[in-house]
């Protein structure tokens, strides 16, 4: 802890110096350009915060922001055109030919303005918020500048995998925070798992009563050939309805979309447990896993499967109002279906050759009903095998092959391959005092510097890369203050991959100057995140 308080103090200690010599002010994610002038706006009690809108999202937040977090007395008030000294212009005004979820930020002595739009005025608070100085005193003093700023990619994302264990609603709504203040915009919550179902099904009750609880959790970390030994406690947990609604609502105020995931066919141990009708052997009994990997039970591509997803699918798509609805894909043996005697025949019935392509049959049923409610799906990458759905959106996990093949049949890619160390669930340092993990070696230069448009694919093939994200699984991480650990400050890293032009990122500048007064902020926020030297990596 002493050595920890003393970076710490260090870190706070650079920021003041840091902001002066810094190119761009320690923003994290670099914008686009920016220009500093001579001079500070100080906000004190006397300054106003002008306004088009009093109910706009963005300007509530900032309001809030000023006189709740930083304690200063500002007051809001309806924009009528007048210039006024100290006051925080917010508008729409002055937007014209910036791109979309662009904003300008414009400090002078006498005002600051922020002219944006929807998700680029909320922007733009953010990169306010984050030049305003840690100490929480009376007033509060900003450098003079010119900011011109707007995301490289349309989808920023971060997944949080609830299923191998569960975090709570308080935890989910930091990691939103977290998101926001770095210009993230998709939230991929993994819902279901072999090891747990999270989300309540008012039409099937047993996910909740039966599939959102295992009887124990191995213990120690099994890609060592140690015998597994277990912890002999019951855990669970999921998320009620009403619970759900109020996390999407606090994302969306926050310019966050949630991209909900209900895994199909493999990962549904979890279900089948609760519902054994849903597998091709229903006599079998299946319990909900208590060891990670990939397992051979998966749902059967019958008629009772696919009436069952639909209904659940029917009530995630009234829960989450976003364009996209995962549907998993990924790791699904087939040794079951080559045994079942109906898949066999079904697949006759169909012309289908192999088991991948029965896998496609599968989601693209699938994806004809979500598209029917007017949405799209996201699948992993094994989506691709057997033939990809017509319109489905490629999350290429295993390397980038998978994305590169979906982005050349002009479908839309997330880029998110482990190989470009977007697997925060991997170490950050080969140390062994890093805690047990599930592997790996992820370091925040590794995640940093990510390309996600390959060299392989031409200019107008890589305008189907949508975006990037990064996924954190949490087989090894059963608390809040190691997801914390594991996800700062790579999100930072991440944040810079998905917003900054590629032309101005330098992981020196950013590990170096930039880091240090993000890592003091989240020390006030109480995040136990990683120190990047003190450990070494
Ligand atoms: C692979 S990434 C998985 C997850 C595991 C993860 C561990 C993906 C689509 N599937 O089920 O948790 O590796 O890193």
């Amino acid at each position: 802890t002493f050595l920890l308080l003393c970076l710490i103090t260090a870190a706070s200690a650079a920021i003041v110096n840091a902001q002066d010599s810094n190119p761009n002010l320690g923003i994290i994610p670099s914008p686009v350009s920016l220009k500093k002038s001579s001079g500070t706006f100080e906000i004190n009690q006397r300054t106003l915060i002008l306004a088009d809108s009093l109910d706009n999202k963005a300007v509530l937040f900032l309001t809030d922001y000023l006189q709740n977090k930083a304690m200063l007395h500002v007051q809001l008030k309806h924009n009528n055109g007048a210039a006024t000294s100290n006051s925080i212009v917010l508008t729409a005004a002055g937007t014209g030919n910036l791109p979309s979820d662009g904003y300008r930020l414009t400090i002078t002595p006498q005002q600051i303005i922020i002219a944006g739009k929807g998700a680029g005025l909320f922007y733009g608070i953010q990169t306010l918020i984050q030049l305003m100085p840690e100490d929480k005193a009376a007033t509060s003093k900003i450098p003079c500048a010119q900011i011109e700023d707007y995301p490289r990619f349309a989808y920023r994302g971060m997944m949080l995998d609830v299923c191998r264990h569960f975090f709570s609603v308080e935890f989910v709504k930091k990691y939103i925070d977290l998101m926001a203040a770095y210009k993230l915009n998709n939230f991929h919550w993994h819902l279901t798992d072999d090891q747990g179902w999270r989300i309540e099904i008012k039409k099937y009750p047993g996910l909740t009563q039966i599939a959102s609880q295992r009887a124990q959790t191995v213990i120690g970390n099994y890609h060592d050939r140690t015998p597994q030994q277990f912890d002999n406690t019951p855990y669970g947990g999921y998320y009620t309805q009403d619970q759900i609604r109020e996390v999407v609502k606090y994302a969306a105020d926050r310019y966050i979309n949630i991209v909900p995931e209900i895994e199909m066919p493999g990962h549904s141990e979890a279900a089948l447990a609760a519902y054994p009708e849903l597998s091709c052997d229903p006599s079998l009994t299946y319990k909900v896993a208590e060891t990670w990997g990939v397992f051979h039970d998966i749902y059967c591509p019958s008629d009772k499967t696919f009436n069952f997803l639909q209904d659940v699918l029917t009530e995630v798509m009234d829960l989450f109002p976003g364009k996209y609805i995962h549907i998993g894909g990924d790791e699904a043996p087939k040794d079951v279906w080559k045994k079942s005697e109906y898949c066999q025949k079904l697949m006759k019935q169909l012309g289908l050759k192999t088991e991948d392509e029965l896998q496609s049959y599968f989601i693209q049923r699938i994806e004809k009903f979500v598209n029917s409610k007017g949405r799209s799906i996201i699948g992993w990458d094994e989506i691709l095998e057997g033939g990809l759905s017509p319109n489905a959106t490629v999350m290429s996990w295993r390397g980038e092959e998978g994305g590169i093949k979906a982005a050349q049949q002009h479908h839309n890619v997330i880029m998110t391959p482990g190989s470009g160390g977007l697997y925060i669930d991997q170490q950050q340092s080969k140390q062994n005092l890093e805690p047990l993990s599930i592997g790996g070696y992820d370091p925040l230069s590794k995640i940093y510097s990510y390309n996600p448009t390959p060299n392989e694919l031409t200019a107008d093939q890589q305008k189907f890369i949508m975006g990037v994200q990064a996924n954190l699984w949490t087989e090894y991480i059963p608390y809040e203050i190691k997801a914390d650990y594991m996800i700062l400050p790579r999100l930072f890293a991440l944040s810079e991959v998905a917003w900054s032009p590629l032309a101005n990122k330098n992981f020196n500048d950013f590990a170096n100057t930039r880091l240090p007064s993000h890592l003091a902020k989240l020390e006030a926020g109480k995040f136990d995140y990683r120190v990047p030297t003190a450990i070494g990596g």
